[in-house]
């Protein structure tokens, strides 16, 4: 496949100011008639070239005279006409099916709906466009199709008309004013219902709301709907930006390839992120709602109003828009859990595939499928960058920086280095250094010691960073780190305050004075830069300050390091003393003056891959061994506390408060505790917090639990579960992902079954992921030294490319990081990788995820 580079980008040869497309619609025969009124941008005689991709022309038109099949030709799936004038008027007929559209990509069938998903490059499935994000055009939509199977047409834009036609069809027309990248195109024809609401912009127009699923569902659409007015009030609130169309609606779709998309007016989501009642979601899913929700709101502006240049630019929008999320999330909760929460979900993912074979910039220089980078790095590093220019330039300066940003940009197609400079520029900061942190891959390390000299009652703390080589970026320039710092007194627990020291320099000492003893190292508080912190403070020092730090993020921090220095002991086989943990976990058990959410979080014991990530070769069964040694210590050390938790925990009724979901949390976080005791009446406890929950959240943490042992409670409450929910799709993806998950011995096995189950699908991503997705994140048992996890994730990968490419690369890059592993399991993960490679006509998406695995 050919390599696309950031360096090659030219303006289009020719713009589309105008679309008109008109819809025939039908699951097995669409007809797609699209005009464009086209212009020649600039001094050239290229002819023009319209993308395509599995579409032939049934018809090309130009200025309505029909062409000769000599008058244009198809290259590589695009259409190419040559044209005389500076502007032309040109027509295409197109027939697409798009019932058996298994990509979803382009125009597809889902569940008796047709729906479209266009980001990045899909729209050249459905009709001849230059499919790229720099050409913006004003689109007017026409829709047809037969009215008892697709009572309902929507397009992006405002409602124009409608009418009936004869023959049981009808016909709708939909304008969207503002001038968009084809990406953001949208439809949906369906037999849907709709939960209907309003918001008053803050310049006191109206728009209607709509959040539009299938008829049984409406029940469930109550928390989306708080989430959209929410985000559409913070937006207003934070950034100054007002929603633009008399109509926002959002439709819920059960097959989808990522969480949700953000057309224009018109978001089209995975179910999984509209749909919620306490019966079937659990918190983090209804958070996972409120988050994606907004997430797709807030691209309005950072994503639609100021749009991408070219793919290389895709985290100025997705970076920017997740920062904001973010941001949204913890007001609307707790900014302490929220900021856990992210840091945690960077570090599994993103720094995993930072110090991997896929590693890549936040700004890329070249991919050759543009789908297999919507990663992390794009989306949650992205996030990162914008949070460090906030920081450094605290809240007043960093709103300016956006202002600029979005009245300079609107209506266009933006770089992120238009950003950096509106930051600069609006924001009064010199950023020259800081843009390296678009240009290096890899998870930058800080070592930060501190000397403490008692005759001049001075502390130096000396600073080093390096950022470790990453495909094709060998050699590291030194980056500008921002790292909020602050010194403990260990007699008062208390610090002179917070600073901000900008590490600009390869190796870099601060000098602090005023201290008659040695303080205590708090640094990297609230997580301030994305990078990996190494100190010299001992297991006193850490348990001090989790006990002390009164920034949540670094008390979190320090337990957590507590817990990894134990951990990573005991896996290379030393003596360890883990006393220092159990009466950190104790002290903040106890502690009533802390909030609950933050409480569970800080007790968790570091993931099994988090400690895998820890080593240079990563040893899963070591792992397992020293980690559940640790819990069930934990567990029974503390057994009286977590029985006492557990029963005071216990809510009369369902809430989503705050102080409702943080008590779950907690009561969930005392559950697993008491059965890793290993306590004899453990499982039956568990087994009747499953069987009385009146929620998800306290459901599925039950089974979860039971999931990882071996009692016949297990058993007895997967089969509940199956069937109790064996009708509703979202709630049996918790049922294969939660055995995937299972730290059980057997788990491998059975994953195997549980492919033949008569429930499972490749047809449906979410299914995919609930089974394979899990699997391949279950340390443990995808390690497995038979190498018989391996197999099966590529069995299930070389299946799925057949139907799906974009979801089957998706399900890549555990196998690529082989280079972490022994010879034994690397050669096992090297091999599939070859015989995913060896599949005759695999797909670009996985031919390159694969490839790069292997290098
Ligand atoms: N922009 C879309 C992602 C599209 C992914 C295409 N492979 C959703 C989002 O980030 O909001
Ligand atoms: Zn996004």
């Amino acid at each position: 496949p050919t390599v696309i580079r950031r360096q090659d980008y030219r303006p289009p040869d020719w713009l589309v100011p105008d679309i008109a497309l008109d819809f025939d619609l039908d699951p097995a025969r669409t007809i797609v008639r699209t005009l464009l009124s086209v212009t020649r941008n600039g001094d050239h005689d290229r002819p023009l070239r319209l993308d395509g991709d599995g579409i032939v022309p049934l018809a090309v038109r130009v200025d309505g005279r029909e062409l000769t099949q000599e008058e244009w030709h198809l290259e590589a799936g695009a259409l190419i006409i040559a044209l005389p004038d500076a502007a032309h008027q040109v027509e295409t007929l197109v027939e697409l099916a798009p019932e058996g559209n298994s990509k979803l990509m382009g125009l597809y069938a889902s569940g008796g709906l047709l729906c479209t998903q266009c980001e990045a490059e899909g729209f050249r499935r459905i009709t001849f466009f230059p499919d790229r994000p720099d050409v913006l055009s004003r689109y007017s939509v026409r829709l047809e199709a037969d009215k008892a199977r697709f009572p309902v047409l929507l397009a992006n834009g405002d409602p124009i008309e409608q009418g009936d036609l004869p023959d049981g069809r009808h016909w709708a027309r939909w304008n969207d004013p503002f001038p968009k990248p084809c990406y953001l195109f949208a439809l949906v024809a369906g037999d849907l219902a709709c939960n209907t609401d309003r918001f008053v912009t803050i310049s006191g127009r109206e728009v209607a709301l709509g959040i539009w699923v299938k008829e049984s569902d409406v029940p469930r659409t109550a928390h989306a709907m708080e989430a959209l007015k929410n985000s559409m009030a913070w937006d207003e609130r934070i950034y100054g930006r007002e929603y633009d169309l008399d109509v926002f609606n959002i439709v819920a779709v059960a097959d989808f390839n990522f969480g949700a998309m953000e057309n224009k007016g018109l978001n089209i989501f995975n179910s999984r992120y509209i749909l919620a009642d306490p019966e079937t979601a659990t918190d983090i899913d209804y958070d996972g709602v409120e988050g994606v929700v907004a997430h797709e709101y807030f691209h309005n502006w950072s994503g639609n109003r100021v749009t991408c240049r070219d793919w290389f630019q895709l985290s100025l929008k997705e970076g920017f828009t997740v920062f904001r999320d973010q941001n949204f999330s913890a007001d609307m909760g707790s900014h302490a859990v929220k900021r856990i929460e992210d840091v945690r979900i960077l570090r599994a993912g993103q720094f995993q595939e930072d110090s991997g074979p896929l590693a890549h910039p936040v700004r890329p220089e070249s991919y050759m499928e543009i789908s297999n980078f919507y990663t992390s790095t794009i989306y949650n590093k992205g996030a990162e960058l914008i949070r460090m220019m906030a920081l450094m330039m605290g809240p007043e300066r960093f709103r300016a920086g956006t202002d600029l940003y979005f009245d300079r940009h609107d209506g266009e197609a933006a770089t992120c280095e238009d950003f950096v400079l509106a930051m600069e520029e609006g924001g009064a900061i010199d950023l020259t250094q800081f843009r390296r942190w678009y240009e290096q891959a890899g998870t930058p390390h800080v070592r930060a010691l501190i000397s403490h000299d008692p005759v001049s009652q001075s502390v130096e703390l000396t600073l080093e960073q390096s950022v470790p080589p990453t495909p094709g970026q060998s050699d590291k320039q030194v980056m500008a780190i921002p790292l909020r710092t602050a010194l403990f007194d260990s007699a008062t627990g208390t610090h002179g305050g917070d600073e901000l020291l900008l590490l600009t320099q390869a190796k870099q000492s601060f000098t602090f004075t005023g201290f008659p003893n040695a303080p205590v190292l708090s640094i990297n508080r609230g997580f301030s830069a994305p990078v990996i912190v190494e100190t010299n403070r001992s297991q006193a020092d850490l348990a001090f300050l989790s006990a002390h730090d009164d920034d949540p993020f670094a008390r979190y921090e320090a337990m957590q390091q507590l817990m990894v220095n134990v951990l990573v002991g005991r896996i290379a086989g030393q003596a360890v003393d883990d006393q220092a943990v159990i009466d950190a976990v104790r002290n903040t058990i106890t502690d009533t003056a802390l909030d609950p959410a933050f409480v569970a979080e800080t007790i968790r014991l570091p993931s099994e891959a988090y400690l895998g990530d820890q080593m240079r070769l990563v040893d899963p069964d070591a792992i397992h061994a020293a980690r559940d040694a640790l819990q069930q210590k934990i567990g029974a050390e503390l057994e009286p506390l977590w029985r006492d938790i557990h029963a005071k925990t216990k809510a009369n009724a369902f809430a989503l408060s705050p102080s409702a979901k943080g008590g779950r949390k907690l009561r969930n976080a005392a559950l697993h505790y008491l059965v890793a005791s290993g306590a004899t009446d453990g499982p039956a406890i568990a087994f009747a917090q499953f069987d009385a929950a009146d929620n998800m959240t306290e459901r599925q943490a039950a089974l979860g639990t039971l999931a990882n042992g071996t009692s016949a409670e297990r058993e007895a409450a997967l089969d509940i579960f199956y069937n109790r929910y064996r009708d509703d799709a979202l709630t049996l993806d918790k049922w294969f992902q939660t055995q995937a998950f299972a730290l059980h011995p057997d788990t491998v096995e059975l994953v195997a079954q549980l492919s033949e189950h008569k429930d499972f699908t490749l047809a449906n991503p979410n299914r995919v992921r609930s089974l394979y997705g899990a699997f391949a994140g279950n340390q443990w048992a995808f390690h497995h030294a038979s190498g018989k996890g391996y197999r099966l994730l590529a069995d299930c990968i070389i299946a799925l490319d057949r139907l799906n490419p974009q979801t089957a690369a998706k399900l890549v890059p555990p196998l690529g990081r082989w280079k972490r592993f022994e010879e034994g399991r690397a050669a096992l993960m090297r091999a599939e990788l070859q015989r995913i490679l060896a599949q005759p006509g695999l797909s670009k998406d996985v031919t390159e995820q694969a490839g790069k695995s292997l290098e």
